[in-house]
């Protein structure tokens, strides 16, 4: 019965969605897939969240406008079991017809962002309420914030056309050539960037890195390097992603520990993308992206920063930044290790609270484990 009737749904999207495999190949990968996820120890919040009951009720779902399945959403989670989280939704409609596994995932990963929970009007505050974190610059080597943003009537990733991409760049792009003042710059597309001027951007941490696995198997990379770049202010202090795991990444990052100066740049550069682009956002959700963990302020304020004490042990570094609602990520980012004892500290939280609660919780975070490490250097 299931199959027939994704075969009847699917067969209808086919206009819309040209898929890749048959209805019924479709329910098959879901069927094995989930029963691998349930058989396996992986730790995602997927296989904690999506028991036999909603995979069951989910499977033969289709989203209205786009016809993306539960297997678009969880592919990457089936394939990766070594997902911290596992799901991905494929266009903005995901978040609402497959809400019984979203809803959960969403609700563990912020903390507490349960079903009748809404996320809060924008409020970005200032950024002189957060002073330099490290005025002698003992500790921390460099900080950045970033916020991601979708452009309204685009699909994410894996519906989006090799047209799609190039539509959304020359959208993004022509925006990005009226900066000035200090985010004035120059955007670099990807096709036809020599390699070795790649590989240089990606080693100095300002471009994306390439054959992201997880992105891979969301059907996230599809045309590359069609539709995707970089653009890089002056002071190369300013950068924005085109196209990479969402439609746009607005990043500000700069040497030492002066937060409220990163933060404010992210923000200016935002409000002048803003002036000329037009978003997608849920009244429930706040600002939509591709990754659920990435919802509502979208914001990531991270610290790269050496703790000679606290770092010799991760596990115990993880454990003392889960009190502060803060992730540990290695030097190079996500899924990454820390070289020289470099790590990559940043805020877990980006929906239930304002952009100005997420960079405080940060900074409070952050002041916290820089006091631990004094008072460990203390000790010894
Ligand atoms: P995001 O989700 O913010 O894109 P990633 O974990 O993929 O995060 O990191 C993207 C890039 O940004 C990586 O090269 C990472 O090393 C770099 N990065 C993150 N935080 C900082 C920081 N505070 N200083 C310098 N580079 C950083
Ligand atoms: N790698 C995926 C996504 C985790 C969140 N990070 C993002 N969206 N870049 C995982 O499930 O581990």
């Amino acid at each position: 019965m299931n199959s027939i009737r994704l075969v009847r749904t699917l067969t209808k999207c086919m206009s819309v969605r040209p898929y890749s495999m048959a209805p019924c190949e479709i329910l098959e990968l879901l069927e094995a897939g989930y029963q691998k996820l349930a058989d396996s120890d992986s730790k995602s919040l997927l296989k904690k969240h999506l028991t036999k009951p909603i995979f069951d009720k989910l499977k033969t779902k289709v989203t209205p406008s786009y016809c993306s399945t539960l297997l678009d959403c969880i592919q990457s989670g089936l394939c990766n079991l070594d997902s911290n989280v596992g799901i991905y939704a494929p266009d903005p409609e995901a978040y609402q017809t497959f809400a019984e596994i979203f809803d959960p995932i969403i609700n563990d990963y912020h903390k507490g962002f349960g079903k009748g929970a809404k996320h809060p009007a924008s409020c970005f505050g200032y950024g002189a309420d957060f002073p330099d974190l490290d005025p002698e610059q003992k500790f921390i080597l460099s900080t950045r914030v970033r916020c991601g943003r979708s452009i309204q009537d685009f699909p994410f990733n894996p519906c989006l056309s090799e047209d799609d991409y190039r539509k959304l760049e020359c959208m993004i792009t022509k925006v990005l050539s009226t900066l000035c003042n200090e985010h004035a710059g120059k955007y670099y597309p990807l096709a036809g960037m020599e390699k070795d001027v790649q590989q240089k951007l990606i080693d100095k941490h300002y471009l994306f890195k390439e054959g992201d696995r997880f992105l891979q198997a969301a059907n996230a990379s599809r045309f590359w390097p069609t539709g995707r770049g970089i653009f890089i202010n002056r002071a190369r202090t300013f950068l924005v992603w085109v196209n990479e795991e969402d439609h746009i990444r607005i990043i500000s990052m700069e040497r030492g520990g002066d937060l409220g100066r990163v933060y404010e740049r992210m923000i200016i550069g935002l409000e002048s993308l803003a002036y000329s682009l037009k978003f997608s956002s849920d009244s429930r959700l706040g600002n939509l992206t591709f990754c659920p963990t990435n919802l509502g302020t979208t914001i990531r304020a991270s610290v790269h920063i050496k703790l000679p004490h606290l770092g010799k042990d991760r596990a115990k570094l993880e454990e003392m930044a889960k009190k502060h609602n803060l992730q540990v990520r290695g030097t190079s980012g996500e899924h990454t290790e820390a070289k020289d004892g470099v790590y990559d500290i940043s805020n877990t939280r980006r929906m239930g609270l304002t952009e100005y609660q997420a960079v405080g919780e940060m900074h409070k975070g952050i002041s916290a484990l820089i006091e631990a490490e004094c008072q460990e250097c203390c000790k010894k």
